[in-house]
This record gives C-alpha cells, structure tokens and sequence, in this order.
C-alpha cells in the first residue's frame, strides 16, 4: 500500500511549565516508521509574543537530519498580532505552510471569536486551511471550577468537564465563522455523534467543512479515564474518549464520508513522570493532567484490523483515510499518497493475517506506556519503504534517518 501519512502529529512541542513531550522528531518519526508510516505533519507551535519565522526555524532545528520519515510542518497561530496576520503568514504560506491550526480553548493557545475570523480569511486569500480544535473555553472553565468546588476531581472527571455539548458547539460555532468568511475548514479530533453531525449537516448544505477522527474515539471509553489512581491519566486527551454511541458514530463518519482523514493525534506524555502524566498538581485536579495521549505506530493497525479486518470498511476507503486523503488536502499529492509513475515510492508491506496484541515495547516511541496496551489486532507493518528505501523492517528502523521537509502546493 501507500506508506501511511498521518497529519496530525504533535512531536516536541513545548507545554505548561515543568511539562516535557515524550517524543522528540528522531522517537516519533522511528515509531511512526514502525507503524507504516512514510509522512507525518507535526505541528509548529508560535509561542506568544513570538514570530512564526522564528518557530518555523526553531522546529527546523529539531527536526533536521533526525527524521526516519519524511514530514511537513503546521503552523500553530496563539498570537494574531496584525504584522503575523498582515505580513508573516501570506508569506509563509506562499512559500509552502499551508496549513494552520487554531484552538477555541486553553489559556495559552485560544483565539478569540474575532481572531478566529481574521484567521479564517486570511487563509481564504492566501489559500491556506485552517484545522480547528472544536470545544469552549468559557463552557470548560465553568464545568471544571464546578466540579472542582465538588471536590470531583480525579482524572475521569476531565471528560465531564468537556462533555458533548462542548465540543459541539464549538464545532458549530467554527463551521459557522468558516461560513460566514466564506472558505473551508477542518474540524480535527472528532469525538462524537453531535459534533459528526454538525460537520454532516454542514457539507449536505454545500459547505466545503471537512472532519477528522482519530483511533482513540473508535477503541477507547471514559471507562477507561476510570481506572484506579492515575492509571485515568493515561487516557486523558482532549476531546476526550466517550461512549459506545460516540465510537458508532465516528465509525460511520468514516464509512461515509464525513471524515475524510484518520490521524492519530500522536501527543504522547510519559506516564511515570512528573514532567507527564503524574504532574505534580495532577493529584489535585484533573486540569493539571496534560492532555494527549501516544498513538503515531498503532493508528493503521488498528484502523486495518477493526475496520477492514470486522467489514465496517474496504481496503480502499483505509488507503484514503491513511494516506491519499491526506496527501490531498495538505498539498503533498500525487508526490506522496499515491502508488504512481513519477510519485515517491513510499510503500508499506502489510502482513494481513499477522495476529499482535499491542504492547508498548513494540512500539519504539519516547513514551513509556500505550493506551492500547493489550489489544489484540490482525494485520500489521512488515515493512516500510521511504522514496524506494527501506527504513523499517519487522519492526526493526536501524539508524537511517533520510526523512526530510517537504514542498507542499496551495491549498
Ligand atoms: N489537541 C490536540 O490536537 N492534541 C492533544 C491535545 C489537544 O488539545
Ligand atoms: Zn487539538
Ligand atoms: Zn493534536
């Protein structure tokens, strides 16, 4: 098949204070090899106060002569001061960052309603696309101080204090700006049916509005949040796992359509680690626990097995929503994606009837758990090829690390 591309990574990125990744681009990229994968797109945070220029060159640095696959950055926009919106960002997508996420929570990252608007067009002229994160934060504020006061405050209640309504308003409210601009946007990280069916709604009425979802929302639970201690803030993301109800509805937004990619949302904390998931407040309040949870190596694998292995979807359909789609509308096709005539060979052998229980020593990431730890799938990576080289073979990456940016074209 095509190597595996997955948009939506998160490799290095500075946090709260005292917060450190677990992956860096040399772990993440070997892990994201070892799980068929020949492209990832992490994101490039812009810190406040400071140039996108500068962010771009400081993610460079970490990225180059470290990468085992090949990748291409996003920008992260938490600062819209008018020389970013009028100068910096026209620039830096005609020179290829085509893509920008914004985020409609957390003190240091959300952008105000006006701010999300100026985004949005600026992308609609520059020929950009922006990538949401969909959920309130004047919703999240509440419900967590709430619950707080209650005294409620261990690692599960950080789904309740991000239910639902939450994200599907915020989803709502970002389909509306993109509609009110006047251009496309992608909803990332889709959890549930309401928000699903805020996207649906939105593309039958003709609105070019685009969705995401992500192996956590198909497997995972808030059951799982609910383990004893802090065994919850192993799964604690954001939006965070919901119910048997929610995981039916990702699937048919995959089955139909409303999603076109599958990315694994790759945000991995150590677990044993104060600079992770045993923060030291996080045994105070959920909202010290940072969010996001590892997945770049067990993303096909377990699209492969629960969706092509049980019959909810073809080969085909895995083929897009694992690579092609995504080399499509980050500019990267039909260089990437594709098995073509002048594309990069960039391939994954697949042993179809290969039977694995993930445990996280196969994964060869810089985390030290996986959230999967224990499931059973059928189907996995035997090897990968990047531009016609072998870089992964049973599970083996050796030290080639030929990855490297890519040239992306307008959105
Ligand atoms: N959003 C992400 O995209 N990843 C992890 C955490 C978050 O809030
Ligand atoms: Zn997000
Ligand atoms: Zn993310």
């Amino acid at each position: 098949m095509p190597g595996g591309i997955d948009s939506h990574v998160h490799l290095d990125q500075p946090g709260a204070p005292g917060i450190v990744m677990a992956d860096t681009f040399e772990t993440g990229t070997r892990s994201a090899a070892i799980g068929g994968n020949t492209t990832v797109l992490p994101f490039c945070l812009q810190q406040k106060g400071q140039s996108l220029r500068q962010a771009i060159a400081d993610y460079q640095a970490k990225a180059n002569g470290n990468c085992y696959t090949d990748i291409a950055l996003h920008l992260i926009i938490t600062d819209p001061t008018p020389q970013v919106l009028g100068q910096e960002l026209p620039a830096l997508i005609a020179e290829g960052y085509t893509s920008i996420k914004i985020f409609m929570t957390y003190d240091d990252l959300k952008l105000a309603d006006r701010d999300i608007l100026a985004v949005l067009d600026v992308a609609r002229q520059q020929r950009a696309l922006v990538m949401v994160h969909a959920e309130g934060y004047d919703a999240i504020r509440f419900l967590t101080e709430r619950l707080e006061r209650e005294g409620r405050t261990a690692p599960f209640f950080h789904g309740a204090s991000r239910p639902i309504p939450v994200e599907r308003e915020a989803t709502h409210r970002a389909i509306s700006f993109a509609e009110i601009v006047g251009t496309e946007a992608m909803i990332v990280h889709v959890s549930n049916r309401q928000a699903m069916e805020e996207i649906r709604r939105a593309q039958q009425r003709g609105l070019r509005i685009h969705g995401e979802t992500c192996p956590q929302y198909l497997v995972l639970t808030e059951a799982d949040m609910d383990r004893p201690g802090m065994e919850g803030a192993k799964y604690v993301c954001s939006p965070p796992p919901r119910d048997s109800d929610s995981q039916a509805a990702c699937w048919e937004g995959l089955q139909q359509g409303v999603f076109e990619v599958f990315s694994s949302d790759h945000c991995p904390y150590r677990y044993e680690d104060e600079a992770g998931k045993k923060a030291p407040d996080g045994n105070n309040s959920f909202r010290y626990v940072p969010n996001g949870i590892p997945g770049i190596a067990t993303r096909m694998p377990i699209l492969f097995s629960e969706g092509v292995g049980k019959g909810r979807i073809d080969l085909n359909r895995f083929v897009a929503l694992t690579s092609t789609n995504h080399a499509k509308r980050y500019g990267l096709y039909p260089q990437k994606g594709t098995i073509a005539v002048g594309s990069d060979a960039d391939l994954v052998l697949w042993d179809a009837t290969r039977d694995v229980v993930i445990t996280h020593s196969l994964l060869k990431d810089g985390c030290d758990y996986t959230p999967y730890e224990g499931l059973a799938v059928r189907g996995w990576p035997v090897r990968t090829l990047l531009r016609g080289v072998t870089v992964m073979t049973d599970a083996e990456t050796g030290s080639r690390r030929s990855g490297m940016e890519l040239q992306r074209s307008l959105f």
